[in-house]
């Protein structure tokens, strides 16, 4: 059956708690977490105790966080136990595998509490902290909750900025780091966004991924840039695969494809992606930057049907051109690929990316789709079928609650190479504008 990278010997029963002061950025991590293992196809999904809270008392004040304060101490830790209680039967329920427990979780006790919870349950507690005294950051994180918060919704900015600033004064006055007293805990502090990591007693794969995912991200703003490469000489016939150079057409979009990047780019340090096949390198050849070949950003690979039409496919294995539509992300090709397996060979695309900063990538069909599916959490399920138009542009800004989008077209027609699910295979010659 299908192999999601875990490790059959191992509990597949894992909560990731986040620990941390407000503004610390723990539900961007969480957020990204959650995206990433779900791209991975390993089930994962996150409870946020503030929103239980919220249900409570919606619009809190700084007191509302006192310690002293008993009324909302008790509906804090009532809140933590209707998400954990969620959280458990959503482990029975719904086979999941990562639970995020997106929390403050302030202290020792607290952090004690859960884990012998959870222990309790046969989920293994797996403490993601992330600590930072950069002011600077901080402040510009507070400024970004402001005003996407749902606890400040329709409040004037200022106002809630000095709460907030109240409210983590509050969680100082208890605040305890994670350090070698809770020695026996599997954790991973995250210090000055990845400026430090200090990791401790990493029991499982599982935990070892999420270590390294967490190290690679960085908060700088940047974009990046997806395109599909110009119109090939396969395209004008409809064949899958192989090795073709550009349509006339193609050549016209490498040529235009300078002026759209510096428009989009401006002064801006830019680094180009291309995969090995000659498409996209043609389309790229006139970009005046830096350039690296990816073996992994090469086209999903086609098998026995390289170098074929989906007509000829149809006739040939049509048993085969039917299973690829009921279910295209898991169809594997005669000795060729998935989707499933595309994503696999992007991973180390994925970690490298979000190291980096600006980025642009040209590239294929399906590995655009696959791309594209992580940055803007796309379900399995969709992404195979999603339209990727040739010709055009696409910008990603990822921003800390979502990633936003802008499609630049290049306005240069080309065939629509877009095959509908269920429809028939006859090769569309139709030209796009
Ligand atoms: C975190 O950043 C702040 C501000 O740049 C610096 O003063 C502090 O030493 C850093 N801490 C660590 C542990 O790197
Ligand atoms: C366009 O042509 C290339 C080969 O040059 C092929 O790999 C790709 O799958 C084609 N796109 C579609 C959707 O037909
Ligand atoms: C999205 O990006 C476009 C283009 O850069 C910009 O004009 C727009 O304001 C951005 N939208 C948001 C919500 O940031
Ligand atoms: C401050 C805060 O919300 N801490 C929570 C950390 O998690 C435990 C268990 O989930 C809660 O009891 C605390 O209230």
């Amino acid at each position: 059956m299908t192999n999601y990278g875990i490790t059959p010997t191992e509990t597949p029963r894992l909560c990731v708690v986040m620990v941390g002061l407000p503004a610390r950025g723990k539900s961007l991590i969480t957020q990204k977490i959650v995206r990433y293992l779900s791209w991975l196809s390993i089930k994962a999904r996150s409870f946020n105790v503030g929103s239980y809270r919220r249900l409570q008392e919606a619009h809190p004040s700084a007191d509302f966080f006192d310690v002293h304060n008993a009324q909302g101490e008790r509906m804090r830790r009532q809140a933590a136990e209707l998400a954990v209680k969620d959280m458990l039967e959503w482990f029975e329920t719904s086979d999941g595998v990562v639970a995020i427990l997106d929390a403050t979780n302030s202290t020792k006790a607290r952090r004690s509490w859960i884990k012998e919870l959870l222990q309790g349950h046969g989920v293994e507690p797996f403490f993601v902290e992330s600590w930072c005294n950069d002011k600077e950051l901080i402040w510009n994180n507070i400024m970004d909750v402001k005003t996407t918060s749902p606890d400040y919704v329709g409040q004037d900015p200022e106002e809630a900025a000095k709460d907030f600033m109240a409210r983590i004064r509050k969680y100082e006055e208890v605040y305890e780091t994670l350090d070698e007293t809770e020695a026996e805990s599997s954790y991973v502090k995250i210090i000055n966004v990845s400026s430090q990591v200090v990791i401790n007693k990493i029991r499982s794969y599982l935990q070892s991924r999420i270590v390294y995912y967490v190290m690679n991200l960085h908060i700088k703003r940047r974009c990046i840039w997806l395109s599909r490469h110009g119109e090939s000489e396969y395209n004008l016939t409809g064949k899958l695969g192989g090795d073709a150079n550009l349509s006339p057409r193609g050549e016209m979009y490498a040529r235009k494809l300078p002026e759209l990047v510096k428009e989009a780019v401006g002064d801006r340090p830019l680094t180009v992606w291309t995969s090995t096949l000659r498409r996209t390198q043609q389309t790229a050849r006139f970009l005046p930057y830096p350039k690296l070949a990816w073996k992994a950003l090469d086209e999903l690979d086609a098998g026995v049907c390289d170098g074929m039409t989906y007509e000829e496919i149809e006739q040939k294995y049509p048993e085969d051109f039917a299973a690829r539509d009921k279910d295209k992300y898991e169809y594997r090709y005669r000795g060729g690929e998935s989707y499933r397996d595309v994503v696999t060979r992007l991973e180390p695309i994925i970690m490298e990316l979000e190291r980096q900063e600006n980025i642009m990538i040209v590239t294929h069909q399906a590995v655009l789709r696959c791309i594209y599916a992580y940055f803007m959490n796309v379900p399995q399920d969709r992404s195979p079928w999603m339209v990727v138009p040739l010709h055009t542009l696409i910008q990603l800004e990822p921003r800390p609650y979502s990633t936003n989008e802008t499609r630049v077209p290049a306005n240069i027609p080309a065939v629509s190479t877009y095959r509908e699910k269920g429809t028939s295979s006859k090769h569309s010659t139709e030209v796009v504008e």
